[in-house]
């Protein structure tokens, strides 16, 4: 069929929104950052310029805890920098770790956050210290470009070896497409890194985005299937890995997938990718590079609540999507390949991977590596970052793989772990070993609600209901955030808690929840699981997981799954 007679959509003009005027004037993401910093009456940046660092890959914020007092007071709010290192497919060195727990230390608030995107978040960095945390961080080969802005971000894959032979592999993929899709600017390296500005006459480009990026953020994810443990459908780009054999062959292909809605705004939703295709591993960059140039060239650029790729793809149609797409590669997808997911959570404890190396999955509330009185997280993974004998895996969960290990300093590992009575994940309910929330108050400006203050004490009360019932040893996925953007992938937990609760995903993260009640206090939500939890115990099938029993006995209607193409 010719390009006239198939379904082929052409771009749209667009009334280009604020950001849009933003990036364009910027000379390639510079604006006037280097000024702002200067200024020292005020800790802020110009609003132009906060907008900007995002591509940086940081979030001007305040504490939020202190807004009002600050208010009453007249002064400014207590401004200070988060910083997210981009870290692709969650993998870091020893090195590395210690150099961010020294920044941490230092410049930040002496906390780590292992995000739900396998990276690192520093927060608390104030602006006088912002240019030392970056430097600290590139004297270890890290950075934080495009963790942030209308790019593509961190691109995750699963981290942990020993749970399929390609995974180092499909690791090395999403660093080689993370490192594809970066912007070219040099602005991130004359601003933080003091490095040379360009010549007179030395022209520069973004061959990939072009002057105005991308129309919204981008999130590429890869999974290695039984194995969802990054969530791929939520990603703009999922890909799943086909393996023959115990070789990796290519990847299944997901488009718009995203989970942020807006309350009030009907034309939001959260959505899972549609499988498109089946490509193989040779010409998969391709194919991602050019699913992002079509979103760059019909995107939405007038209304950024309607901007992501999956509002391009439901515009476009699915068919007009792929047609656009695969005249621009010059080849067609192939149909998709048989694979199943399992499960979205993480893998704990020890396990060996083919290459004879250990990796021990480690739970961590909330992905926050901080110290308490009571339990010592931080100090324990500095003193074994210190040794050098293993590297430091963050998985999609907020969760951390200490990874390639020698049966020898196995021991070790394992005798630092008792030292500091460190949690085993096998030893807590299994609600809490995957239970996620997001970072919300204090520091997050969207959050209306708690969420990681919150989430561990909901939890306990929780727990004591799975007791009742005997199901302390189920693992069930709950998911909170503070709001509806969805950065905890609230919409894909059985239970999913944003002021309103959802049920009914699948444990395997292929179908999202449905709203069940809005506007529950702690004790309706308590009031409501539990007869739910009762019911489950009863009346489950055997395996049943809690979120297919609950869209089973049509206690909510289910998600349809995800859509399949070819
Ligand atoms: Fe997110 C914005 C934190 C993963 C959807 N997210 C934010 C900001 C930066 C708030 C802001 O714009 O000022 C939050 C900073 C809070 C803080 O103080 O740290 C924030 N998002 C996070 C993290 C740290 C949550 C966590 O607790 O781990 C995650 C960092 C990931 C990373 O390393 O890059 C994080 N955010 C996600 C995810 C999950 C994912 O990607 O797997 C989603 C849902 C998937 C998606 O993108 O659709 C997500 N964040 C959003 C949105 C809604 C986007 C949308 O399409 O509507 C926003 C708001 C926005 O973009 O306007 C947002
Ligand atoms: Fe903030 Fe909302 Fe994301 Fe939570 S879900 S971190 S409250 S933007």
């Amino acid at each position: 069929m010719t390009k006239q007679h198939k379904n082929f959509p052409q771009p749209q003009e667009w009334k280009s929104s604020e950001v849009e005027h933003i990036k364009i004037n910027s000379n390639f993401l510079r604006g006037t950052i280097e000024e702002s910093l200067k200024d020292s009456i005020t800790g802020a940046l110009r609003p132009d310029d906060a907008q900007l660092l995002k591509f940086h890959g940081s979030y001007q914020q305040t504490d939020r805890d202190y807004d009002d007092e600050r208010k009453q007071q007249k002064l400014e709010p207590l401004y200070s920098f988060l910083i997210r290192v981009r870290v692709p497919a969650g993998v870091t060195t020893s090195e590395q770790w210690v150099a961010l727990d020294d920044l941490s230390i230092k410049y930040g608030n002496n906390t780590m956050k292992l995000t739900t995107r396998q990276a690192f978040q520093l927060h608390g960095v104030i602006k006088s210290n912002f240019r030392s945390t970056i430097q600290g961080m590139n004297a270890v080969l890290l950075d934080s470009i495009a963790t942030a802005g209308d790019v593509n971000r961190n691109v995750m894959s699963t981290s942990n070896e020993s749970l399929s032979p390609v995974v180092g592999e499909v690791a090395e993929f999403a660093s080689r497409i993370s490192n594809h899709l970066l912007p070219k600017t040099n602005a991130y390296h004359e601003i933080w890194l003091n490095k040379e500005l360009l010549k007179n006459g030395e022209v520069e480009e973004e061959p990939i985005y072009g002057k105005t990026y991308l129309p919204r953020k981008f999130k590429v994810a890869i999974a290695v299937p039984p194995y969802n443990d990054i969530d791929v459908y939520s990603n703009d780009i999922g890909l799943i890995a086909i393996v023959d054999k115990g070789q990796l062959q290519g990847y299944n292909v997901l488009v718009g997938g995203g989970l942020g809605k807006t309350y009030g705004v009907q034309e939001t939703y959260p959505r899972l990718g549609d499988l498109i295709g089946y490509v193989s591993k040779n010409n998969a960059l391709q194919v991602v590079e050019e699913i992002v140039k079509v979103q760059r060239d019909y995107g939405n650029r007038e209304n950024r609540k309607l901007s992501r790729l999956k509002y391009t793809v439901d515009r476009m149609g699915v068919e007009g999507f792929v047609n656009v797409l695969e005249d621009r590669l010059g080849f067609e997808l192939e149909a998709s390949k048989p694979f199943e997911f399992t499960s979205n959570g993480d893998v704990f404890g020890w396990k060996k991977a083919a290459s004879g190396r250990w990796f021990l999955g480690l739970y961590i509330e909330h992905g926050r590596v901080k110290n308490t009185d009571s339990y010592q997280l931080k100090t324990a993974l500095r003193e074994l970052a210190d040794l050098h004998i293993c590297d430091f895996r963050l998985t999609g969960n907020q969760g951390l793989v200490l990874g390639n290990i020698t049966e020898a300093n196995k021991v070790v590992v394992q005798a630092l772990f008792e030292k500091y009575k460190l949690i085993d994940a096998a030893k807590i309910s299994g609600i809490r070993r995957h239970a996620i929330a997001c970072v919300a108050l204090n520091t997050c400006v969207m959050a209306f609600a708690e969420s990681e203050r919150y989430l561990p004490s909901l939890v306990v009360k929780v727990e004591a209901l799975l007791d009742k019932y005997g199901l302390r040893e189920d693992e069930i996925l709950i998911r909170m955030t503070g709001c509806p953007n969805g950065c905890g992938r609230p919409f894909l937990g059985e239970i999913g808690l944003v002021g309103r609760a959802s049920l009914g995903a699948s444990f395997a993260g292929d179908r999202l929840n449905t709203l069940y009640k809005e506007m529950l206090s702690e004790i309706e939500i308590l009031e409501n699981l539990d007869p739910l939890f009762a019911q489950y115990s009863k009346e489950r099938q055997k395996s049943e997981k809690f979120g297919d029993f609950i869209v089973r006995k049509n206690i909510v209607a289910p998600q349809k799954n995800i859509f399949i193409l070819k």
